[in-house]
């Protein structure tokens, strides 16, 4: 898998994540004794930083960094999934759950079957459930249309021109949900999880503070 470049000059469109160039900006801050919030809860569980800080120890913060975000990556796929189900319904041996069309608590009773409740609790399944009405209702509104038609991790596929290879390429991709209104045209939705708040209320010309975005997601263009 190859991400897309620019015709021009053949650099990425969208910058790669590199783990090892990641760890080597975060060092520069740990040395200065900088940790950002959220480091420093998951790497000082205790709230006790000790004065001086060892190559064993910069070792150990990069694999707990890890493992959180491997424990993040199965929430978000989670998530995706309740979001899936919501919105597209599932066919269980033969027998299909059109989740929409449930009340509030039958749809939690029934979705909770199908997710790993130990990531994502109930009360997380049930914020997820409001999530989906509000954008139901929202889609609605900002589409005019009466009703909506869902598809869910709908697959795109296509040719390319590889502006390196100067050959045909396929392209594969998989959107979070394709939407189509009365009017027959098509809205393109894609989902993203965050281990941080989103929702801060900030005042009108005021920006989103810096800590509302995951410092990976940040940090994947400084370099
Ligand atoms: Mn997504």
């Amino acid at each position: 898998m190859e991400g897309l470049r620019r015709a021009s000059n053949g650099t990425l469109i969208f910058p790669e994540f590199i783990v090892e160039n990641y760890f080597k900006e975060r060092r520069k801050d740990w040395e200065k004794g900088n940790f950002t919030l959220t480091e420093f809860n998951l790497l000082f569980p205790d709230g006790n930083k000790p004065e001086v800080l060892t190559e064993t120890d910069f070792k150990e913060f990069e694999t707990k960094i890890q493992e959180m975000w491997d424990a993040q990556g199965k929430i978000g796929t989670e998530i995706h999934k309740i979001m899936q189900y919501y919105f597209s319904g599932k066919i269980v041996n033969g027998k299909e759950f059109l989740f929409r069309s449930y009340s509030d608590e039958q749809l939690l009773h029934n979705l909770s079957r199908f997710i790993n409740l130990e990531l994502v609790p109930e009360e997380r399944i049930e914020d997820a459930i409001k999530y989906c009405r509000n954008l139901e209702d929202y889609m609605k509104k900002a589409y005019n249309s009466k009703h909506l038609k869902y598809f869910s991790e709908y697959v795109v596929h296509g040719e390319m021109l590889n502006p390196e290879t100067q050959e045909i390429d396929n392209l594969i991709g998989m959107i979070d949900l394709v939407v189509l209104d009365d009017r027959g045209n098509v809205h393109i939705i894609d989902f993203k999880t965050s281990p941080n708040d989103y929702n801060i209320a900030v005042e009108e010309g005021e920006k989103l503070p810096l800590y509302a975005y995951s410092p990976a997601k940040k940090l994947a263009f400084a370099y």
